[in-house]
């Protein structure tokens, strides 16, 4: 076999977004060509990312190689499958805010759901369905409203978002496909996972630049939905390595990534302020619930309904054990460790940039 037929190619739909930025770097480190899907937009949109070119001023060199292209658009996958014959494919394209999907519910649908189904027609148009191996980025948002705790690959899914919805299509079409066509195709049913690359907008990464704001005096207060809901988080950077080592084995499985630890929403916030050496106390209930700075009785966090969910997912905490027993893969980053890195940047962040 010729070194060219060794090479490992990869790519990564979704390279500009959380996960894509440090998988691209994982893969770089491992020797990999890494492709990515990027989308077109009005302003930049590779922040995360330009780091990994050799010339990060000019976009130029390295391993790393942008595509433009789009999860809504069949021919764009089809032209850059047949271009760089990937040996290693991650599908990490989505609309992926769950409240947003409830506004967005068709594109959400389009992106998610038919993006998924077209990239593994795309691969088969391709001819490539033998050769590719597919990683699809499913969700612990499947789990929806709890049938089972902690959930694990058989936990019955019940889906709460049209984000969950058009997920759960992607997550049995990539099983269907493996089924129809001996394609080599997982599903990592990944918990929550953040860093300080997290989407402004998710919750951990709001209260993490609020609270920065706050301790920095650029602000003095600010609100959320629902204190109550309970999430499994980890972090990103141990999350994607749980991504390669699935398209690794010997057979594709679909695996449960967790942290196996839940929190809540009020938990995340309190050890958020515990960085900046202030402890929080909550009084109120429901929708006058306000969090006070214990010293100074000043109201730091409100709630505002405008947050809240038509339907919400409570209560998620995942069993990693397939994937200790059959990857060798546990996460590393505590949850105290996570809230204080996120912390940290975010501090940096506004230092530099108050207005960030
Ligand atoms: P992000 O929202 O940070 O990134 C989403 C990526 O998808 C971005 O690169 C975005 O591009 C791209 N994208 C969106 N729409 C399209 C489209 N129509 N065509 C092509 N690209 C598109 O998500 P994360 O990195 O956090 O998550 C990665 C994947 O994992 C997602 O599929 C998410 O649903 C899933 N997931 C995430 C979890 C988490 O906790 N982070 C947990 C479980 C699953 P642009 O930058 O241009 O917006
Ligand atoms: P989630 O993440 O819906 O779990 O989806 P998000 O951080 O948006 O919400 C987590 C929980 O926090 C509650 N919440 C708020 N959420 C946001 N965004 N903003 C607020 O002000 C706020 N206040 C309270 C929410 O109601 C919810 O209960 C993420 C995404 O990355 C998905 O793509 C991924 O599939 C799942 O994680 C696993």
């Amino acid at each position: 076999m010729s070194s060219g037929e060794n090479k490992r190619i990869a790519l990564i739909t979704g390279i500009t977004g959380q996960d894509g930025s440090y998988l691209a770097e994982f893969l770089l480190k491992k020797d990999y060509e890494v492709h990515g899907v990027i989308r077109r937009a009005s302003t930049f949109n590779t922040s995360r990312i330009e780091h990994l070119y050799a010339d990060r001023y000019r976009h130029k060199g390295g391993k790393m190689h942008l595509h433009y292209g789009d999860m809504t658009d069949s021919s764009s996958l089809v032209k850059i499958i047949s271009t760089i014959k990937p040996t290693e494919i991650y599908n990490l394209a989505a609309q992926s805010h769950v409240k947003v999907s409830f506004d967005l519910s068709e594109y959400t649908a389009e992106v998610d759901a038919l993006g998924t189904l077209r990239l593994l027609d795309a691969i088969r148009t391709c001819g490539l369905e033998k050769r590719v191996k597919l990683y699809q980025a499913s969700t612990s948002e499947l789990y929806g409203k709890v049938q089972e705790i902690p959930q694990s690959e058989t936990t019955p899914f019940y889906p709460r978002s049209p984000y969950a919805c058009a997920k759960l299509y992607a997550y049995w079409t990539v099983i269907n496909y493996r089924e129809a066509y001996d394609m080599f195709a997982c599903n990592g049913i990944l918990f929550n996972h953040e860093s300080p690359r997290r989407g402004e907008t998710f919750v951990t990464r709001k209260i993490s630049r609020e609270v920065a704001k706050i301790h920095l005096g650029l602000s003095d207060c600010f609100e959320l939905g629902n204190l109550d809901s309970k999430r499994d988080w980890g972090h990103a950077e141990d999350y994607v390595q749980a991504m390669w080592l699935m398209l690794q084995q010997d057979m594709p499985e679909d695996f449960v990534i967790a942290s196996g630890e839940s929190h809540s929403v009020r938990e995340f916030v309190e050890e958020a302020f515990k960085c900046i050496h202030k402890e929080i106390v909550w009084i109120g209930s429901g929708v006058n619930e306000v969090g006070v700075e214990e010293d100074t009785n000043v109201v730091r966090v409100k709630v505002n309904p405008k947050y809240f969910r038509p339907t919400e997912v409570d209560l998620l905490l995942g069993d990693p054990t397939k994937a200790k027993n059959k990857l060798g893969w546990v996460p590393k980053v505590s949850f105290k460790d996570l809230v204080k890195s996120m912390m940290e940047s975010d501090i940096q962040l506004m230092q530099k940039n108050p207005s960030a």
